[in-house]
């Protein structure tokens, strides 16, 4: 989108202050983001043409900037020495690289204009709101599972925890019931019947969270914000090329990496839809971003956490959905909003799409089961486990961890 006069003589007076080459010519904002600004800069230094990624950092959001950026530019050096052994030629492209300040510095504070930060904007690569079919798709889960891989090995307590609690899903709905109660807004009036399908399932979104505590399921160094917008795919390859959004890199866990990719890209519907009727859990979709994540974490995830993924985009469905209605009540505070309500419009979506996938549960678990009895299957997860998962993951699985658990 074109900016103001007002909006360009700020992003020129904050781009000059990092080590750019050649003269800006053209800037725009991109809106596909709910949290940073975003703008895409263009410079040309004779002939040459070199692209940059300026974000203005949300710190309502992210409180500590500095723990971010500290965050971010730890994890991309290692990735950068991860990908350059395994695509010499093109590394560059896989992974976003922070262009520091002319003070050096990987991000900007200014008491007046906010924080900035800039990367180089990788060529030729586009992000889509919309996943445009099973390929793509699948290319994203090998993408998001790649990451997760070339992260194994990264010391994940030396991470900052730039959001505490991100996805702690007891703690999501408690912050809910707390917005409802105080109810700042005047808003619960509207909403009863949304509070009551979240205390309805209180018990069923808190298994995760109670198996990371109890150590059943491992903490990894993870994206946490797995949206398929997140994922940079080559204009030419069709290759899901890079991984970007890094700002809650921390640790966390492979299910919910899983699940927000899914929960974002299987939907028949936009985030935001507000005909419910048109939202479903595409299981084509399902199985495609499915394969692409357990081929590319193969050897990675443990049996309990391979038990789990549907469960995993189940649970931060209702999460997304109790995030979005929380800030609804606070008066929309945190999420960027275009229109009055819209918070409330994303709410219902994922409930819409939540109850959908309670009903495509069974479905979920068999295509699952399929993916790691079959084929890689045995070598993957190890031929005893792989019988005893396989068949029973539809059943028990689903029984036991998740339909009792919704009271009525
Ligand atoms: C935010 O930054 P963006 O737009 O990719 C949010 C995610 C939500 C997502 C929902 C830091 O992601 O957790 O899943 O919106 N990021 C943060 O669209 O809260
Ligand atoms: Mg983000």
């Amino acid at each position: 989108m074109k900016l103001s006069g007002e909006q360009l003589d700020l992003i020129v007076s904050v781009a000059d202050r990092y080590q750019t080459k050649g003269e800006m010519v053209h800037a725009i904002e991109n809106h596909s983001g709910i949290i940073n600004r975003t703008y895409i800069l263009t410079y040309k230094e004779g002939k040459t043409k070199r692209m940059y990624t300026l974000q203005r950092m949300n710190t309502y959001v992210f409180k500590n900037p500095h723990e971010v950026m500290d965050n971010i530019q730890r994890v991309t050096a290692h990735l950068t020495e991860k990908l350059k052994a395994r695509y010499p030629s093109d590394y560059r492209r896989r992974t976003l690289r922070v262009v520091p300040t002319k003070n050096d510095e990987n991000f900007i504070r200014d008491p007046k204009d906010g924080c900035w930060r800039m990367f180089t904007y990788i060529d030729h690569a586009s992000a889509y709101n919309r996943v445009r079919g099973t390929s793509d798709f699948y290319r994203s889960g090998l993408a998001f599972g790649e990451f997760q891989g070339l992260l194994a090995d990264f010391p994940a307590t030396t991470l900052h925890e730039t959001i505490p609690d991100f996805h702690n899903t007891p703690v999501r709905l408690e912050a809910l019931f707390r917005s409802a109660e105080e109810d700042i807004q005047q808003r619960r009036g509207a909403v009863r019947e949304e509070l009551r399908f979240f205390r309805q399932r209180e018990e069923a979104a808190g298994k995760i969270a109670s198996l990371i505590a109890s150590g059943e399921i491992p903490l990894r160094v993870t994206h946490n914000d797995t949206k398929f917008n997140n994922v940079l795919i080559d204009d030419y390859t069709g290759d899901a090329l890079c991984v970007i959004d890094l700002d809650t890199v921390m640790p966390g866990t492979a299910l919910f990496d899983f699940g927000d990719a899914v929960r974002y890209g299987a939907s028949t519907a936009a985030e935001d839809e507000a005909d419910v009727t048109k939202i479903d859990l595409d299981l084509d979709l399902f199985r495609a971003f499915s394969t692409g994540f357990i081929r590319s974490t193969k050897g990675l995830l443990t049996e309990n956490e391979l038990k789990l993924l549907a469960l995993g985009a189940y649970t931060i469905t209702v999460e997304l959905a109790a995030r979005f209605l929380k800030d609804y009540l606070d008066g929309d505070l945190y999420f960027k909003t275009a229109y009055r309500g819209q918070n409330l419009v994303r709410a219902r979506a994922q409930i819409a799409l939540a109850r959908k996938m309670e009903e495509k549960m069974p479905q979920m678990e068999e295509i699952l089961s399929e993916l790691l009895d079959v084929s890689e299957g045995c070598s993957y997860i190890g031929g005893h486990i792989n019988q005893q998962i396989g068949p029973c993951i539809s059943r028990c699985l689903f029984l036991k961890n998740y339909r009792f658990l919704i009271k009525s």
